[in-house]
């Protein structure tokens, strides 16, 4: 299944970097943003997870979060989510970045994990950036903080801008590793596309992991069509350390 290449590439890689999106949690049952069930009462993702929209209707955006937290918190990790935890010890150096807000690596047991786009189990107030805990939300449609600001999920929406820490990291990380893994996602969102090329382009080896062709898989090293779920194991499998 795997070339003697890519498998080598890995095996002399002082530095991997693994980007991920919403195709490596769909195994564990978590929606993806563009797949056939990403409909939620007849809007988009795009539509619902969206700065503008939140200002516009914070109660149907909350009702949305809430909807979605409901369905992560009965999921877990699955196999792909655990090769990748494997493929840290391995490696010299690894570098995780996500762009979901799922939770499943922390879960997993990743450790240098960049949240690109946040996560949906922490919240924040708009106006002074107080953290709350799911629990510490008061119980409103639209919740408020102490200082009378709006309290969200602490994710990133479309029109938002990235954490500043996480992004530069995750550049940095793309820029300086020997193996580049872009798994389960359609490279279609901005910045956190731009990553995949970037490593190319700075010398890195480029593996895509996809059920279906995306934009990059012409431009990388190596594109294996398949679920993450089951060809992660596969490699590690390939590489004696499972
Ligand atoms: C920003 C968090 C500055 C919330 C998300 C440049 C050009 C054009 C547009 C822009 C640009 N720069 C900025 C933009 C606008 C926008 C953007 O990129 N739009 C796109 C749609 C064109 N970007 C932004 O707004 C970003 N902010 O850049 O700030 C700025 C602001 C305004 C204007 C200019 C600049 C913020 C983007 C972050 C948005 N937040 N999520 C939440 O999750 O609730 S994005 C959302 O999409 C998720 O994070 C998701 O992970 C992410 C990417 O999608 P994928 O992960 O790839 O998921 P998808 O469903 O698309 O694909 C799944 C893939 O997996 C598929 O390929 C499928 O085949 C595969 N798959 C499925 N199952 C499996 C599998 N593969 C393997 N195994 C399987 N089992
Ligand atoms: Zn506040």
């Amino acid at each position: 299944m795997f070339s003697h290449d890519l498998l080598n590439h890995i095996k002399n890689a002082k530095s991997i970097v693994a980007l991920t999106g919403a195709g490596i949690s769909a195994e564990s049952g978590v929606p993806t943003f563009r797949g056939e069930n990403g409909l939620w009462k007849n809007h988009k993702p795009e539509e619902l997870a969206n700065a503008q929209a939140f200002l516009r209707n914070p109660k149907l955006v909350w009702e949305w979060y809430h909807y979605r937290r409901d369905i992560i918190n009965k999921v877990n990790p699955n196999p792909g989510h655990y090769a990748l935890v494997k493929l840290e010890e391995y490696s010299p150096e690894f570098t995780l970045i996500t762009q979901n807000v799922d939770n499943l690596h922390k879960l997993a047991g990743s450790r240098n994990i960049k949240e690109l786009h946040g996560n949906i189990m922490r919240n924040r107030c708009v106006d002074c950036n107080r953290r709350y805990e799911i629990n510490e939300i008061p119980d409103s449609d639209i919740p408020r903080c102490s200082c009378g600001g709006m309290i969200r999920p602490d994710v990133v929406l479309f029109g938002d801008l990235l954490p500043a820490d996480a992004l530069n990291e995750s550049i940095y990380a793309a820029r300086n590793c020997d193996l580049f893994m872009s798994i389960g996602t359609s490279a279609l969102v901005q910045p956190a596309a731009s990553l995949p090329i970037e490593a190319k382009n700075y010398g890195a080896y480029v593996v895509e992991i996809n059920f279906e062709k995306t934009v990059i898989s012409s431009l990388v090293d190596v594109s294996i069509p398949g679920k993450s779920g089951e060809i992660l194991p596969e490699l590690i499998k390939a590489l004696g350390i499972e």
